[in-house]
């Protein structure tokens, strides 16, 4: 649903870009189109799996609308929150150059839109070229708020493939029977898991291997010959999904808004967070296939584990299968088919896309990630051994302020974080081994780690077998990093860098950490500004696998953070 584009408004918002020029922003940004949406948050009824229920979403639809821009272009979205409690709405990928007052995370850079307000947030579009999204950043609302977005290159310039015939766009999804709300909220008072959700969706439809969905299945019509490029977004709350197409061949050539080199596979492993654009030439004796979506879990955790579909459907005149072709996908523990496709991902890294891999590092943190419990006396919580669920970086689980953490930075306010999350764990331990019983239990509090403007950051991931371990999709807000590198156990500071891509990583905004395994990171601090951090299985970021990063001000006028909007959603600590 795309607004007023090219209207009176356009025009004073790009007379506002030029002005914000003045006070030093992107060049291209002020340059770029201005668009304005108006994303209207209420609730509204669906039906799927038989079962119909009131769920809060963007403009009455599931996912929400798409916005489309070019590089470098600037968008205002106006959310107008018309539902009953308070929600932030996050431009995942986006980097917001300076900007940190519209990105969105629930008491880190804003205080939630109260209901019956309204929020205008500005998009500042910088070098992201391809597919990302947007979603809710409030508790677990984002299973229903959530849409993507389309960044094509800039007019006269063109994709580094061949213009595909058409464009289509797959965001996977998750359905819940229940209210999504009160899921975590009543897993978070009992200390247990959350129920995992009955449903996943592909364009908001189970498909038809759920009950209730045959009709509604959602298809893709193609022509025989022609070369489609799928837009996918991993929209999912608690799982990360293999996907794929029965007996067509994948090439993904994009991610989190960057181009990769082309991959040719039959299956791509996408966690929650994550986007990919990939091609696909319909090829096959025209017929009906399954487009699939399933989940890869390599945990004892409970997760949903079915299957949801979509159908590729050649156009013409032909007798198709009963049943459309199925694909073979990984087994949903399936670590190696999970890994050998991650580790296949590699920046473009092309005269016009060119990479800028940190090389000498200032800023190194190695941080731990894992699955922890809190105490609970005589055994009086539903998590396991009768105590609290609980998750931690750096042994440490984030607990969420009442004041915005970027508010509190500008205006130096005390007592809401404090600045001194720790470079190294505070145990050194056989990380990914038998890692016993001493490492189970977190501390709490809400602690920031501080970086110098201009930094060249390394941060080493290090699973760990503490609690539940599983892969991790580790998210930064504010930045694309380059992902130097992954391992399976403990990483080892004299071989582990030996391994590291210093010629083609790919940079990307969400990585899945291997279980028991590593990663490494890295990217220059050049954006001042307080950014989240956080786990994107959304269970995992509730119980407090989250940091902050708060990069401070450089010292000239253009690397220090903007000043905030005329209007922020109030906090009512503050
Ligand atoms: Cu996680």
């Amino acid at each position: 649903m795309r607004m007023g584009s090219g209207n009176k408004m356009a025009l004073i918002a790009a007379f506002l870009g030029f002005v914000f020029l003045e006070y030093g922003s992107l060049l291209c940004m002020a340059l770029g189109n201005v668009h304005h949406y108006d994303f209207v948050l209420k609730e509204t009824n669906f039906t799927r799996l038989c079962t119909t229920k009131s769920m809060l979403v963007v403009n009455e639809s599931w996912p929400g609308p798409v916005i489309r821009v070019h590089r470098g272009d600037t968008v205002f979205v106006t959310v107008h929150n018309k539902g009953t409690y308070g929600v932030t709405v996050h431009w995942h990928g986006v980097k917001q150059p300076r900007n940190p007052w519209p990105d969105g995370p629930e008491n880190i850079t804003q205080c939630p839109i109260p209901a019956g307000t309204s929020f205008t947030q500005e998009l500042s579009f910088s070098d992201e070229e391809g597919t990302l999204w947007w979603h809710a950043h409030s508790d677990w609302s984002r299973a229903t708020i959530h849409g993507a977005i389309i960044i094509y290159p800039k007019i006269g310039t063109t994709y580094p493939y061949p213009w595909p015939y058409k464009e289509e766009l797959l965001v996977l999804g998750e359905w819940y029977n229940g209210d999504v709300m009160a899921i975590i909220d009543e897993a978070l008072e009992t200390g247990g898991d959350p129920n995992v959700s009955d449903a996943f969706a592909i364009n908001g439809q189970p498909g038809d291997l759920y009950d209730c969905s045959n009709a509604s299945t959602y298809r893709l019509l193609v022509n025989y010959g022609k070369t489609y490029l799928l837009r996918i977004v991993n929209a999912v709350m608690n799982e990360e999904i293999f996907f794929g197409i029965a007996k067509h061949n994948l090439t993904v050539v994009g991610m989190d808004g960057a181009y990769l080199k082309p991959i040719n596979t039959d299956y791509i492993m996408i966690t929650p967070g994550q986007t990919m654009d990939v091609l696909v030439t319909a090829n096959q004796s025209p017929s009906h296939y399954y487009i699939m979506g399933s989940p890869f879990a390599d945990t004892t955790a409970p997760f949903d584990n079915t299957s949801t579909t979509a159908i590729f459907q050649y156009s013409g005149n032909y007798t198709p299968p009963s049943t459309p072709y199925s694909p073979s996908l990984p087994a949903y523990d399936d670590k190696d088919a999970a890994g050998n496709f991650t580790v296949r991902l590699k920046s473009l890294a092309s005269k016009q896309h060119p990479v800028s891999v940190p090389l000498r590092i200032t800023e190194r943190i190695f941080m731990t990630v894992s699955v922890n419990q809190i105490y609970c006396a005589n055994e009086s919580c539903a998590g396991p051994d009768g105590n609290r669920l609980s998750a931690s970086l750096n042994n440490i689980s984030f607990v969420t302020p009442t004041i915005d953490i970027l508010l509190a930075y500008y205006r130096k306010i005390r007592g809401v974080y404090n600045g001194t999350f720790p470079s190294i764990p505070p145990y050194f331990f056989n990380f990914t081994g038998d890692v016993g019983n001493n490492t189970i239990y977190p501390s709490l509090g809400t602690k920031a780690k501080m970086i110098k403007y201009g930094s060249a950051v390394e941060i080493i991931f290090q699973g760990t077998n503490v609690g539940a371990a599983e892969n991790h999709p580790m998210h930064l807000h504010g930045y694309s990093f380059y992902v130097m590198g992954m391992g399976n156990g403990n990483f080892d500071h004299k071989t582990s860098p030996k391994t590291y891509n210093l010629v083609d990583p790919p940079l990307v905004n969400t990585i899945g950490l291997p279980k028991n395994g590593w990663t490494t990171i890295r990217f220059v601090a050049d954006n001042p500004g307080v950014w989240f951090m956080h786990c994107h299985l959304e269970r995992h970021a509730s119980w407090g696998m989250d940091t902050v990063l708060i990069i401070m001000d450089g010292p000239a006028k253009t690397n220090k953070m903007r000043e905030p909007p005329a209007y922020m959603p109030p906090c009512a600590k503050a």
